[in-house]
């Protein structure tokens, strides 16, 4: 093997410790040992087959004071966007019924603020109550917030509060300057503190080096909790923003990054995030294979596109990937019908092991869940799907 220095593999505990020298030697791992490292902690915490889908709408478009340099939204730079007010809650519900009549289990409300304003809280609040009276999580995207607004999104029924470091807190200053990254760290105190569960990540490919994208990757890890979702956004290059003609990462470095949290934070999801449609199949595929295993669902994310529901349930197919099983307790929902699993030639149902035995020629995902749970339930762990396929998936 080649001379590497002993590095957890093992990682199946939970460290908030990383040292900023661990996190760069991982990221600079042959590519071959890092994905190895990856897979294996990914399989240590969850069926590497399994990914959670998310919906985004953005509830407040444009117009914001932040300078954010890969912002389409951002006030300062010429990009052509409209700015509009907070989305009526009829529209936001409508808006969210259709994506629970599309499968959505969670729905994210994105807002271009800097923070929420005292004005916007009863609005804000109402949209938080109606979407989760709808039987959806809901997750939401407001900009900074004080104690007492994380408490009162909390107590209107809020699950995930989103609020990336978006980059290196030593790069930070490079690409935002209307707000400090300590303005970041305190945000997010407030919404655990709120008891909201946190997704916090960031953005690859805005001209920053591997160093600072380990810099990024520690910060997130050596958070006092770990956020529950990790986002790994690639910029998305807008016309009119200073990022607009930042130099091509190398798709083996992104590829890299989501390796590394996936190890660094090994039960967390980690969000194959915007830039999926600028992505070729095969980098998708090799982001799962490093341990992505969460996706935005749904053809915009806030101003910018997103592959198409046909194209990612082609995709799930074709590398025998499937929905997250929604958690029942939590959701009504037990189906994705933009994902639902369909074989082109049978299959053993399990929807993870990509064999074509079995039988039947379609399946929604409730039908393979309670499928595999029945099959599981009647062999023994070793027999694998029952199909001859030799898959250890029951
Ligand atoms: N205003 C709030 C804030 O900044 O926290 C919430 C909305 S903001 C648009 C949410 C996230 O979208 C940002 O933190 C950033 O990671 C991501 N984002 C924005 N523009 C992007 C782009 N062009 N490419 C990739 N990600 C982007
Ligand atoms: C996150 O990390 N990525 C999403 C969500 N959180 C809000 C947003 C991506 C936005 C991409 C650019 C756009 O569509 O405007
Ligand atoms: Fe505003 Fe958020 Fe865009 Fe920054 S990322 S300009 S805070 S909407």
């Amino acid at each position: 093997m080649s001379a590497v220095s002993p590095l957890p593999v093992a990682a199946s505990e939970i460290r908030h410790d990383w040292t900023r020298a661990e996190v760069e030697a991982l990221l600079d791992l042959p590519f071959p040992e890092l994905l190895y490292r990856a897979a294996t902690v990914h399989r240590r915490h969850f069926d590497p087959c399994q990914v959670q889908v998310s919906t985004l709408l953005s509830v407040k478009t444009g117009g914001c004071p932040e300078d954010c340099a890969y912002c389409p939204q951002s006030a300062h730079h010429g990009t052509g966007l409209a700015a509009s007010k907070l989305m009526d809650v009829d529209a936001v519900l409508e808006k969210a019924r259709q994506a629970k009549a599309n499968g959505a289990s969670r729905f994210c409300m994105g807002a271009a603020w800097r923070s929420p304003k005292p004005r916007d809280m009863p609005k804000v609040t109402a949209l938080i109550r109606e979407v989760k009276a709808l039987g959806l999580e809901t997750c939401a995207t407001l900009g900074m917030l004080d104690a007492a607004q994380a408490r009162e999104l909390k107590d209107a029924g809020l699950d995930y509060y989103n609020h990336n470091l978006d980059t290196d807190p030593e790069y930070y200053n490079h690409i935002i300057h209307t707000r400090t990254v300590q303005d970041r760290f305190d945000t997010l105190e407030h919404v655990r503190d709120a008891g909201l569960k946190t997704c916090c990540g960031g953005i690859i490919g805005m001209g920053e080096t591997r160093r600072q994208r380990a810099g990024l990757l520690w910060a997130l890890a050596t958070l006092p909790v770990h956020p529950e979702s990790v986002p790994i956004n690639q910029l998305v290059p807008v016309a009119g923003t200073p990022l607009a003609d930042a130099p091509p990462l190398d798709p083996l470095e992104f590829v890299r990054t989501i390796a590394t949290a996936r190890i660094l934070m090994p039960a967390s999801m980690v969000r194959l995030s915007a830039g999926r449609a600028q992505m070729s199949d095969e980098l998708q595929a090799l982001c799962f294979a490093a341990g992505a295993n969460s996706i935005f669902h749904g053809e915009k994310l806030l101003t910018t596109g997103n592959p198409d529901t046909e194209y990612d349930r082609r995709l799930f197919q074709r590398l025998g990937l499937h929905p997250m099983p929604v958690d029942t307790a939590k959701s009504t929902l037990t189906d994705i019908p933009g994902l639902t699993i369909v074989r082109e030639s049978g299959g053993c149902g399990g929807g993870s092991c990509g064999c074509s035995g079995g039988s039947g020629s379609g399946m929604t995902l409730e039908e393979a869940t309670r499928k595999r749970e029945a099959a599981q339930a009647e062999r023994e762990p070793e027999d694998g799907c029952g199909c001859g396929c030799g898959c250890e998936n029951g």
